[in-house]
């Protein structure tokens, strides 16, 4: 439980970071079964449904850069996106229903990982309410050099900003068109095992990790059991249903009045963030696709 205090903070400011939430046997597991399936990025080529990859990966030498639905790929992350540590502050923040939108895992490694531009969530799935955020669960150590997530406060309050380049999504806040003072983002930083909470319209991204320290960082996106996607809809109840993770079925979806744009029409070569992010016309971060490895970087997969 965080105190109400902490909740006001969050609705004021749009985050906050819990530390200790995660208990180290379970951060060991996450590792074990991560570690595990970064290896097995060695027989892939391309994106698929488990793998997106930083430009220089190589089968033989496997750089991933997230991976797509961990909840579905292991139980231990299933069982952590139901543990009651991060539920009770979820209910806190959403009301007693919580319902799953996704998960992911952003790996981030050291030397190369790559950055992630401006953005809203929102503007990738906008619901009928924003009782929406999402659970950054820190893996490692976060801190100012290996590129921890970073926050506009109260930008969760503001507009949503366009998302665009040339007419078509590219899931990335054009840095010079947003009137935004990106010097004063927060950065989220804390020890393996804290949690971020950020709301689904902060203003939020992070820098290439360009230091010798891994960066993982699992994602789980949790909206209020009554906050139903506007783009995706409900394709399958039962399905949709099985999504929920505390609290009671509803098809009553709960309406309010937030800035919306749809995603659309979609990114050229829509895929992840990362992907989508490629259409952007100006960067703020700065990437370097080709980062030198260090003999660390490089180990063969074990
Ligand atoms: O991994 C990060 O630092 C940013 C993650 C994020 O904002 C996203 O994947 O939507």
């Amino acid at each position: 439980m965080i105190s109400q205090r902490d909740v006001a903070f969050y609705r004021e400011h749009g985050y906050i970071v819990v530390p200790d939430l995660v208990d180290p046997g379970t951060l060991a597991a996450l590792r074990r079964v991560i570690d595990a399936i970064v290896a097995r990025a060695a027989t892939v080529t391309t994106h698929d449904d488990v793998y997106d990859l930083e430009p220089s990966h190589r089968p033989d030498r496997p750089r991933v850069r997230r991976i797509k639905k961990p909840h579905v790929l292991d139980p231990v992350f299933d069982a952590l996106m139901r543990s009651e540590s991060l539920l009770s502050v979820s209910r806190q923040l959403l009301g007693p229903g919580v319902r799953l939108y996704g998960s992911k895992l952003n790996i981030k490694a050291p030397e190369y990982g790559s950055p992630v531009e401006w953005h809203q969530d929102w503007a990738f799935y906008p619901h009928t309410n924003d009782d929406v955020l999402a659970i950054g669960v820190m893996l490692d150590d976060c801190q100012l050099e290996n590129g921890p997530l970073m926050v506009m406060p109260g930008s969760h309050k503001g507009p949503t900003y366009d998302h665009h380049a040339d007419g078509y999504f590219c899931g990335a806040i054009d840095p010079d068109a947003c009137p935004l003072d990106f010097s004063k983002a927060v950065t989220l930083t804390g020890k393996a095992g804290s949690c971020s909470f950020h709301h689904v319209r902060m203003v939020h991204g992070s820098a290439q990790n360009t230091s010798a320290l891994p960066r993982q960082l699992l994602l789980y996106e949790f909206a209020a059991n009554d906050a139903f996607p506007l783009l995706s809809g409900v394709k399958d109840l039962a399905e949709f249903d099985a999504k929920i993770l505390c609290g009671p079925k509803t098809i009553e979806p709960r309406v309010v009045a937030a800035p919306v744009r749809l995603p659309l029409p979609p990114a050229h070569g829509q895929g992840s963030i990362y992907e989508n992010q490629f259409g952007s016309r100006k960067r703020y971060f700065a990437f370097d696709t080709a980062a030198a490895p260090t003999a660390k970087a490089l180990a063969p997969a074990k």
